[in-house]
């Protein structure tokens, strides 16, 4: 359903980026996040020893160079120019990082003597940092949050929507002259942007549901003879739980509103733009797809979402959530989006149960578990929401901590929130793909999918 014929400028970044020798610096080209002056993706547990001793914090690790301006990112690392102090440690991206936490650095290492690491820092989370080296994404990949739905007014998601080219007139200038192509504004992304001096759009910084107001017709396409794909004006995504076409977060639930939010902030947040934070694949978008009142669904609703996702143009799916059974249909649509080459990541349960944890029970889905640092032995402790913690003394998810700190929704988040990363890893691999040839087609033709 989605163009992709534009949208290269990361893609040719990166590659520009890969050819480069691994600590060179290309002349003339300005080096910060998005042209990073190494390549090296490695996991850099500790960077060596520092250069000068009597500055502990300056290691040698090139994932400490060219961060993103991002203020809320690293923001504890006291290297980091642009970051200012946190409080404490569930403040820290150390999600994001490749390297170890400066805060456990000394104090959570590798235990095991028989094992490769023994004697470096923990890392907990996954090397986001390296991968930015070779790409920080593609706008022409989208990765499909199902979940909650969106929050149009969150500030760091509202460019990072991807549109419906099929349900979108072009875009217009201030005097309603029409642009020759979606990409109005010339920064290689189709997105809200695009409509910014669109006489017909009232806001000069517009949302998705902006646009769904402003060009919703009834007719399932732009009102030719033929019908599109069955959903009438999907401009910015569907809600299969109200079965129509804003996917808006109006959770009844106290604990699940903004959670679909906060994992497309994780998937794709706007990125290096002085801002918020970033998303693990900052220029990737995401593609809302609201499959019920929580975060526990229906899963046939949330495998219709699978479904629309596989063949609405996304590469990715993401989902923090929670199945109440399994059906027939539900695997078959699971099967139906591998046979597609759409990745899944769901979430497991971090619960301490036995149960089978659906969606992520099934074959296809990269399942996706809290992690934390275990500073075994450590007498510091930190203050959480739920009091003072001394490290280790929980099985708490370090990769969510710092939203559920700051949502006061610790219990709930912590178990479903470390979906969205694995997912925007994929992403960024697709990214680093497009371009390339495609992949051989599955040994199996995909199944016929039965209703
Ligand atoms: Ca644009
Ligand atoms: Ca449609
Ligand atoms: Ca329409
Ligand atoms: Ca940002």
């Amino acid at each position: 359903m989605r163009g992709r014929g534009v949208g290269r400028a990361g893609l040719v970044g990166a590659l520009i980026a890969l050819a480069l020798p691994v600590g060179a610096v290309a002349q003339g080209v300005a080096r910060d996040f998005d042209n990073p002056g190494s390549n090296d993706p490695s996991q850099q547990l500790d960077g060596g020893t520092p250069p000068v001793p009597a500055n502990p914090h300056n290691y040698p690790n090139v994932q400490r160079d060219d961060t993103p301006n991002d203020p809320g990112y690293d923001r504890a690392e006291p290297d980091d120019p642009d970051g200012g102090t946190s409080t404490n440690l569930f403040e820290e991206r150390f999600d994001l990082f490749g390297f170890a936490s400066e805060r456990t650095r000394d104090e959570a290492k590798y235990l095991d003597p028989n094992g490769d690491n023994f004697g470096s820092s923990q890392v907990s989370g996954f090397n986001a940092a390296g991968g930015w080296t070779r790409t920080t994404g593609d706008p022409e990949v989208a990765v499909a949050v199902l979940d909650t739905g969106i929050d149009w007014g969150n500030s760091g998601v509202r460019t990072q929507v991807a549109l419906n080219r099929d349900e979108l007139p072009l875009p217009q200038d201030a005097t309603g002259d029409e642009s020759a192509e979606y990409d109005h504004n010339g920064d290689q992304a189709f997105n809200v942007d695009d409509y910014a001096v669109d006489p017909r759009v009232d806001d000069s910084a517009p949302t998705g549901q902006d646009l769904i107001r402003a060009f919703s017709d009834g007719h399932d396409g732009l009102g030719g003879p033929t019908e599109d794909n069955g959903y009438v004006d999907d401009i910015a995504g569907w809600d299969f739980f109200d079965d129509d076409n804003d996917p808006s977060d109006t959770s009844s639930y106290f604990a699940a509103g903004g959670h679909g939010t906060g994992r497309m902030n994780e998937a794709a947040e706007r990125g290096n733009d002085g801002l918020g934070e970033l998303g693990v694949c900052p220029k990737c978008q995401v593609m809302p797809v609201r499959i019920w009142d929580t975060f526990v669904s229906d899963q046939n609703s949330f495998f219709m979402g699978v479904v629309y996702a596989t063949d609405n143009g996304a590469e990715v799916i993401a989902g923090a959530d929670g199945g109440l059974y399994h059906s027939a249909f539900a695997e078959q649509a699971s099967q139906y989006a591998y046979d597609h080459g759409v990745a899944q990541t769901f979430s497991g349960n971090d619960l301490n149960t036995g149960n089978h944890n659906y969606p992520a029970a099934y074959d296809h889905a990269m399942l996706i578990e809290g992690v934390v640092a275990t500073p075994r032995g450590s007498a510091r402790t930190f203050q959480t929401p739920a009091g003072r913690m001394t490290p280790g003394s929980g099985t708490r998810s370090s990769a969510c901590c710092r939203r559920c700190r700051s949502s006061g929704r610790w219990p709930t988040r912590a178990r479903t929130s470390a979906a969205p990363i694995q997912p925007s890893s994929a992403a960024s691999r697709r990214s680093r793909c497009r371009g390339r040839p495609a992949r051989p087609t599955p040994a199996r033709p995909p199944a016929p999918l039965r209703w």
